[in-house]
């Protein structure tokens, strides 16, 4: 699959946005400005930019608790998000969320997700949705290798698949589930094994190549939207920081922490288009410029927002 120049440095901007929300998000974390938990994405911008370029504004994806790469991936809108992180009032939940809550249902992002594992039935039971309403909509649920080992993965891509549900789920394998290494908590070295169990093709993608997970993600796309049903993708990975902002990490082995740093999806990337000639460094340097006053920006909005009057209190909390 040849990508154009438009493709390879719309990724570059995607995967350069994430990674500024991400390290500004670190920053203000650590400044105390942030009150609540942040589960940072950096080091996995591959995933949700090759995955989320094959969708449409129609399609839907499923979020975990760590989401900010797949909302901005999918169009979310970045100072509703920057705003909701700082529990203003203008945030996507009207900052009373948080990190792990922020959905976009216009822009069908059906949520991030506090519970893991959770994402996977809403999947399914969306892509059932767009099956009965025959909306041509395709569903990409998210979620990491500890997510693998609920029962809600293995009962969703059963119902999934008997029902040839138009449904990807996309396993973001960056080897821990907190602490725990994957050898540990799995006895099978490809969770993409784990689709054969239930009849639908699995495969398994270096997640740190946006163009390898790019063309993994437009095959099964392009099944689930011709009705041929389900598929699982596994993207090798690695998050480069904690599993929280505060987590120091200490159970990371050092040499596989550097080992995985030179791996960085971002500056392959940059290789990629300077190999290609569709862009100089220089060229790439802008995009990550703006990339990052767009975050400033969003800042920016946050900071100078009110914080939720304590009147609406219980405001969109409960439905009636
Ligand atoms: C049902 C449930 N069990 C446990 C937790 C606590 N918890 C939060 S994140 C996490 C690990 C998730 O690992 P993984 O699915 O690999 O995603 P990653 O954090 O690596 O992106 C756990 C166990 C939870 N939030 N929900």
């Amino acid at each position: 699959m040849k990508l154009s120049k438009e493709q390879l440095l719309g990724f570059y901007k995607t995967m350069t946005t994430i990674r500024a929300f991400e390290l500004k998000a670190a920053e203000l974390f650590a400044a105390g400005k942030l009150p609540g938990f942040v589960h940072l994405y950096a080091g996995e911008e591959a995933v949700a930019t090759g995955v989320c370029a094959n969708l449409e504004q129609k399609d839907y994806i499923t979020s975990t608790h760590r989401g900010h790469g797949h909302l901005i991936a999918k169009g979310g809108k970045i100072d509703l998000m920057m705003a909701e992180l700082f529990g203003r009032s203008t945030g996507y939940c009207k900052g009373k969320g948080g990190s792990m809550h922020i959905a976009d249902v216009d822009l069908g992002i059906l949520g991030a997700n506090g519970i893991v594992g959770a994402g996977q039935p809403i999947a399914t039971g969306a892509a059932l949705a767009c099956k009965l309403l025959k909306n041509g909509a395709v569903v990409v649920c998210f979620f990491g290798d500890g997510a693998s080992n609920r029962g809600t993965f293995h009962e969703s891509l059963n119902m999934a698949s008997i029902w040839k549900l138009p449904v990807v789920f996309v396993a973001e394998n960056n080897m821990w589930g907190i602490s725990n290494y994957q050898k540990n908590h799995m006895n099978v070295a490809d969770i993409a094994d784990r689709a054969a169990a239930y009849g639908i093709p699995g495969v398994a993608v270096d997640g740190n190549d946006v163009i390898a997970v790019y063309e993994a993600a437009a095959e099964a796309v392009k099944r689930a939207r011709s009705g041929d049903g389900p598929s699982l993708i596994e993207c090798k990975t690695w998050r480069h920081r904690g599993h929280f902002e505060g987590d120091p990490a200490i159970y990371k082995d050092p040499k596989e922490q550097e080992a995985w740093l030179k791996k960085d999806p971002i500056p392959r990337l940059a290789d990629k288009i300077i190999e290609l000639k569709y862009a100089t460094r220089a060229e790439l340097d802008k995009i990550e410029a703006d990339a990052q006053a767009e975050i400033e920006s969003a800042v920016k909005f946050a900071e100078a927002s009110p914080l939720p009057a304590p009147e609406d209190v219980f405001t969109d909390v409960y439905a009636e």
